[in-house]
């Protein structure tokens, strides 16, 4: 989940996220290579997935949304969910109701309506913020826009745009975009390269590519690390991204995964003003099977923590925090939309030392959230929102 309400106080723990230029840097990058293999470590190669021991069963929660794209949770543990084309449903004791005021998106490729996430103060003031994607501006397309309303009684009001990414593009690839809080009155959001991956990701004048942080009225942090600096759009946190559909706030750590091209996907924990490489370093090829970059890692730019070769295609991402699944605690899911099932990471220092494949064959998942009673929710294409039954319980 995107934020834990805790009874009496209301004390909050948040988890819920070319062909260009080489880098000329690379060949006279010689910096204490044991300190650079502390600090930033090339990451080793995975274990293949696997099923699980025991096979788990699921219950569907909320049905009939063909692209369940994001979900969150409200203090009474009722859930708001995003379907890509536009409608934001509120799932509350088995019922779905289609909530009124959603944002107007353009939908075009993979833009639409993406992300909710739910305000750690909800409680107090009633905000929800959604990401999606909006043709406001003056050229032609669109781009992922991040807003505020105010949910009650079935209703969004009081809405404010407080991100709108430049320029618009017809293109229809990359919007990213998770939303996730620290538990320091700031929000992080990510945006995709839309689809012009040697103009943007390494532009930090030029949005897309990029993890952002807000405070949480919109407005720019003065410890973003690029404010002050001449035409730097400063609300972005990190950069070189390639699009980001996974993100986590995890012991005080905003960690993405984010899709790579064929092959290449990567988990990186995001750091303020850090290089995540793309397309100048990368895992992966083109999808015709050319090379963007034969470099994986180079001294300006920050390795993953993990990557996938081949590609998953992860969305969503979430902490397993609960004791309701055991063998699954402290461990990490990740959506997989290619291969349709929910995948399982045991991540040991800075290895991941198991990767399990849950409910295999269930279709594209798109999104993963503990939710406030300590379950597991799966968001499904062509189903909709599902709880992961513990092994107990079946
Ligand atoms: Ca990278």
């Amino acid at each position: 989940m995107k934020r834990q309400f805790l009874i009496p106080a209301l004390v909050l723990f948040f988890i819920a996220c070319g062909d260009s230029e080489k880098n000329k840097d690379t060949a006279r990058a010689t910096p204490d290579k044991e300190t650079e293999q502390e600090t930033n470590p090339i990451p080793a190669e995975q274990p293949e997935a696997v099923l699980p021991e025991k096979t788990y069963e699921h219950e569907v929660v909320a049905g009939d949304i063909t692209i369940p794209w994001g979900f969150d949770f409200l203090p009474d543990e009722s859930m708001l969910v995003t379907e890509r084309n536009g409608k934001i449903y509120h799932i509350k004791e088995g019922k779905k109701q289609e909530v009124t005021g959603a944002p107007e998106i353009y939908n075009q490729g993979q833009g639409g309506l993406l992300d909710l996430a739910v305000a750690p103060n909800f409680a107090e003031n009633s905000w929800v913020y959604i990401t999606y994607a909006s043709s406001k501006g003056e050229e032609e397309g669109g781009n992922t826009a991040l807003m505020r309303a105010k949910f009650k009684d079935g209703e969004l009001t009081n809405r404010e745009d407080l991100y709108k990414a430049e320029p618009n593009t017809t293109k229809g690839q990359h919007f990213g975009s998770r939303i996730v809080f620290d538990n320091k009155g700031h929000l992080f959001f990510s945006i995709g390269d839309r689809g012009s991956r040697d103009v943007n990701p390494q532009d930090i004048t030029r949005d897309g590519g990029k993890v952002y942080r807000l405070n949480l009225d919109g407005s720019i942090p003065e410890d973003n690390p690029f404010v002050g600096e001449e035409n730097a759009k400063e609300a972005i946190y990190s950069y070189g991204h390639r699009n980001p559909q996974g993100m986590i706030f995890n012991d005080g750590e905003v960690w993405v995964n984010e899709h790579g091209p064929k092959g290449g996907d990567e988990i990186n924990i995001v750091k303020p003003g850090k290089n995540y490489g793309w397309p100048e370093v990368t895992y992966g090829e083109n999808y015709d099977g050319t090379t963007i970059t034969e470099e994986r890692t180079g001294p300006k730019f920050t390795n993953p923590l993990t990557y996938w070769v081949p590609s998953i295609a992860p969305s969503g991402f979430e902490k397993v925090t609960s004791n309701k699944y055991p063998e699954l605690k402290d461990g990490f899911l990740v959506g997989s939309l290619k291969f349709q099932y929910l995948e399982f990471l045991k991540i040991d220092g800075n290895k991941v030392t198991k990767r399990e494949k849950l409910l295999d064959g269930l279709g594209r998942v798109r999104d993963v959230q503990q939710g406030p009673n300590g379950f597991i929710y799966v968001a499904v294409e062509g189903t909709g929102v599902v709880k992961l039954l513990p092994h107990e319980e079946q």
